[in-house]
């Protein structure tokens, strides 16, 4: 029980691994200490403190705190040193915190407890328990040299943008790693307002049964089966949870945007920080949790940057895959190079580095790795202030895809029919448990889409064959005019590198269709995400919502695809499709097939905004 509870989260998995190979040189070299660092408010935190043994002068903290326990690796020491190759033998004291309630600490667990005021009494969160710790790491800790940095992955990195709401004066480097920054928008349970059935049954499940991980035991193997025998949302309290899971109860009681979700969004609560502590944000193209938190803390961060502390770094990984392994290869894509290991030894240690220890050069702020070139890239800010021009890439009645506005009269359009009882997949099935065994959850965005472009269910569109590389870099958007005969529906867009037909470097790889960008908006919320209104049915009505960002070029030979489906199951939850005030709460009369038409005509020219690059646009 015990291994398979460790057994619940990419990040552990593969650090894990890594931790392995590392146990012995930690051992030989660090003495570790347990301790439980009392709060202000009396609750103790498990905390082990990791110090070397070599002589070094004073050395700064590097502190992670994580709900997920600090995994013991059966000899005594924190798998998540696995977290710190390289700068290992640097010399730093590291710190690793259960937080409150969770693992070894005293103290409630609330799911992503939200700040209090500094000024309110008996005021704690996760803001001042990183401060209470530095402050007694400072005093308690001999050899220190007064300075601390923190560093998380996740829900490490939530924890880790927490702590600059209120942070210690002697924290002096945070590098925040997906954190998610909104879990209404665009994190780990909601995008566009569209819940996260899978991630967000599981997580709960998991983080709320106990005040260890404990994953839920589904009878089958497929959980795509499993979701759509459950029905209806309104089930879940009904037949599973029985009202015993506090944030399942939330999602219910919150189907909007609302005070609930505004008071967690870091959107929000960072507008008034005035950022006084250099961040290195870290983000991987292709992360199936949080892509867009990390992105977001960085945008939100740069009007308060007013010493250029806000740090970005993007590469082409899943959730977490910078910390471990080589990254030279994400599920059948190969970079040419080992970019995580880069990541680790020329950008995060020399960034800790020159922060806490004063050495080397003061890094660049933004580091991305373009996908398609393969090559790592320079920027002063992101999105890219020069050397792109935002151009609309058009669907067209014919399926294809050009720079050029559709000039044929009528109602050019595609059409199709979105069935809530036969949901488009989101990853081949068997969908297996979203941390279970097996699971291909860690790569799901780079399925080839060749296994839903002839669907019934999903419209497609197809540019030219590629003769020069098409790069891009900054924001994407769609901008979809669509109509539906529901008075609901979710709207899923993504973008698609067609690999050429034939493809001798990598046979296995011909006419592959590799997402680059993708996203859901669901329709109710075109207006307001807070007020959600019913779609009129029939009504044409434009769609324009983010793709998110990304650095990539289309090479010569590949062609540019576009595809939209309306549902995408079990990772988001089914749209009845027939408006209803709270989808949680929909009778399952509620679900039903609509005919769903994406319009390619001059009054409605459907179209992807792409940031086009020459491939000199970079340096
Ligand atoms: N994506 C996970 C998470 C973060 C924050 C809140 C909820 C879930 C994680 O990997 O930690």
């Amino acid at each position: 029980m015990i291994a398979a509870m460790r057994r619940t989260l990419l990040v552990i998995l593969a650090l894990a691994a890594a931790a392995l190979a590392q146990t012995a040189n930690w051992q030989q070299s660090y003495s570790k200490r347990d301790v439980m660092i009392p709060m202000r408010d009396g609750v103790r935190l498990h905390t082990e403190i990791y110090t070397p043994h070599a002589a070094h002068g004073p050395l700064p903290f590097l502190i992670t705190r994580t709900p997920y326990g600090l995994n013991d690796n059966g000899a005594g020491y924190s798998r998540l040193l696995a977290l710190y190759p390289v700068m290992e033998q640097a010399g730093y004291i590291f710190v690793m915190q259960d937080i409150r309630g969770r693992y070894g600490s005293d103290g409630k667990f609330i799911m992503q407890r939200p700040p209090c005021a500094k000024s309110a009494p008996h005021c704690v969160g996760e803001a001042t328990d990183t401060y209470d710790t530095v402050a007694w790491l400072l005093t308690n800790v001999p050899n220190n040299n007064g300075r601390a940095g923190l560093l998380g992955i996740s829900y490490g990195g939530w924890l880790t943008t927490m702590a600059l709401l209120d942070p210690n004066p002697a924290l002096k480097a945070v590098s925040e790693q997906a954190s998610p920054a909104d879990m209404f928008l665009g994190d780990d349970f909601h995008h566009n307002g569209a819940f996260r059935l899978s991630y967000g049954f599981e997580y709960v499940a998991m983080m709320e049964t106990g005040n260890t991980n404990q994953l839920f035991h589904f009878p089958d193997y497929d959980t795509y089966g499993w979701y759509l025998k459950l029905g209806s949302l309104a089930n879940v309290n009904q037949k599973v949870f029985h009202g015993q899971k506090p944030t399942w109860d939330d999602f219910v009681n919150h189907p909007n945007q609302d005070w609930f979700w505004n008071k967690q969004s870091f959107t929000v609560q960072l507008k008034n920080v005035q950022l006084s502590v250099p961040d290195l944000n870290v983000a991987g193209w292709w992360d199936q949790e949080d892509f867009y938190g990390p992105v977001d803390i960085y945008e939100t961060l740069l009007p308060h940057d007013v010493d250029h502390y806000d740090y970005l770094a993007i590469g082409p990984w899943n959730h977490g895959g910078w910390s471990h392994g080589t990254g030279e290869q994400l599920g059948p894509v190969h970079f040419g190079s080992d970019t995580s290991a880069y990541f680790r030894a020329h950008i995060q240690a020399p960034w800790f580095a020159y922060w806490l220890k004063g050495e080397g050069a003061k890094p660049p702020h933004v580091r991305t790795f373009a996908t398609g070139s393969n090559q790592w890239q320079q920027y002063d800010a992101w999105p890219p202030a020069h050397g792109t021009q935002d151009r609309a890439l058009y669907l067209h009645a014919d399926h294809s895809l050009s720079f050029a506005r559709p000039t044929a009269a009528g109602a050019a359009f595609d059409s199709y029919t979105s069935d809530p009882a036969h949901p488009v997949p989101y990853r081949h099935r068997p969908v297996q448990e979203t941390y279970g065994p097996g699971s291909q959850w860690y790569t799901w965005l780079l399925e080839d889409q060749r296994f839903v472009d002839n669907r019934p269910d999903t419209a497609t569109w197809t540019g030219p064959v590629l003769t020069q590389p098409l790069c891009i870099a900054g924001n994407i958007q769609a901008n979809l005019y669509a109509s539906t005969t529901g008075s609901d529906s979710d709207w899923v867009v993504k973008l698609i590198d067609v690999y050429p037909q034939k493809y001798p470097a990598q046979p296995t790889m011909a006419g592959y269709e590799l997402m680059i960008a993708d996203e859901i908006f669901r329709g109710r919320f075109r207006q307001s995400f807070e007020h959600p209104e019913p779609i009129p049915p029939n009504k044409v009505e434009l769609y324009d919502f983010s793709l998110h960002t990304n650095d990539h070029c289309f090479l010569p030979g590949h062609a540019i695809m576009v595809q939209v489906q309306s549902t995408w199951f079990p990772l988001y939850d089914r749209n009845p499709q027939t408006f209803v005030p709270n989808i949680f709460l929909a009778p399952a009369g509620a679900f039903r097939q609509a005919t769903q038409r994406i319009y390619a005509s001059p009054q409605h020219p459907s179209s992807i905004t792409l940031p086009v690059r020459s491939p000199a646009g970079s340096h």
